[in-house]
């Protein structure tokens, strides 16, 4: 084999290793973990940095007495790396508790950890 032709395939090789793992990863998020936000109406967004299945995907909010809501992710074609939904929330320490699907099949998961403090 000619060794032009080896490094041709070990590029496509490594090409195809890349496109295989193109797992979601969180890379921003409203609010940001650990932040703050206010008493009230609540629009949360994670984004990934990678397109998502939203329909797919799920966000569970875990309040301060630690009940776990189910929250609707708004499907928004505009944004595929984003899962956002919205929510009311009380004084106390919230966790966001995602799962998303990427495009090649895999699950990541994580959790969000953010505070909501009454407004003055
Ligand atoms: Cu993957």
């Amino acid at each position: 084999m000619l060794p032009s032709r080896r490094i041709l395939i070990a590029g496509l090789a490594l090409l195809l290793s890349i496109n295989a793992h193109a797992h979601a990863i969180l890379v921003d998020s409203t609010p940001k973990a650990h932040g703050h936000v206010p008493v009230g109406h609540l629009a949360l967004s994670l984004s990934y940095n990678s397109k998502i299945d939203q329909t797919r995907s799920r966000l569970v909010l875990i309040g301060p007495d630690k009940s776990e809501t189910p929250l609707a992710i708004a499907a928004n074609d505009s944004k595929p790396n984003e899962l956002d939904a919205v929510a009311e929330v009380k004084a106390g320490a919230y966790v966001v508790r995602w799962q998303a699907l990427a495009l090649d099949g895999h699950i990541t998961r994580g959790e969000l950890p953010f505070s909501v403090t009454a407004t003055p």
